[in-house]
């Protein structure tokens, strides 16, 4: 198991603990001879002290058990290992180069030459694998691995003028 996977297990016994305790409370408030104890102003500020230096020993080993499975720390956000082009224009994509290799971190680039487009990656069963707008000026990248190779296709997103609908290519992904 992960480690995050530890971290949950952890999580869901000690809230399952402190729920069975709070159950048992409850259920002891309710017989007959119960009696509430009522501490000094000066136990309670320790207690809470120590309530406080609790959390925060809880809040720091969640942070160390779970911050290394978070993306982008580790090493795989390195370098992609291809990069690839993509222009969208009134009303074509350009995508330079128009073959890439499957189960490669790719890295595509992409740039609006006129107004707003939306890049849309479908794989070949046609469904639609990754989402991004590409607004003029700005350049917007996006990271996937193309596992199955085929043909994939491009389509714009986003309403960008009369012809949007003819706005699609295709992207050849060699095994
Ligand atoms: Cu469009």
């Amino acid at each position: 198991m992960t480690s995050t996977g530890w971290v949950i297990v952890g999580l869901y016994t000690a809230v399952s603990l402190i729920g069975a305790v709070l159950v048992l409370y409850v259920f002891r408030s309710t017989r007959v001879g119960f009696k509430i104890k009522v501490a000094s102003r000066e136990k309670l500020e320790r207690r809470e002290g120590y309530w406080g230096v609790a959390v925060v020993c809880f809040m720091v080993a969640l942070l160390a058990g779970t911050i290394f499975s978070v993306p982008y720390w580790t090493s795989d956000a390195a370098e992609p290992e291809q990069t690839v082009d993509v222009t969208g224009r009134q009303y074509a994509w350009t995508i330079d180069p128009p073959r890439i290799e499957s189960g490669v971190e790719t890295e595509f680039v992409l740039h609006a030459e006129d107004v707003s487009h939306a890049f849309g990656l479908y794989d070949p069963s046609g469904k639609l694998i990754k989402q991004v707008n590409v607004l003029p000026g700005i350049t917007q990248l996006l990271t996937a691995t193309l596992d199955e190779p085929g043909t994939w296709r491009v389509r714009c997103l986003e309403y960008c003028g009369l012809d949007h609908h003819l706005m699609e290519t295709t992207l050849e992904v060699t095994p």
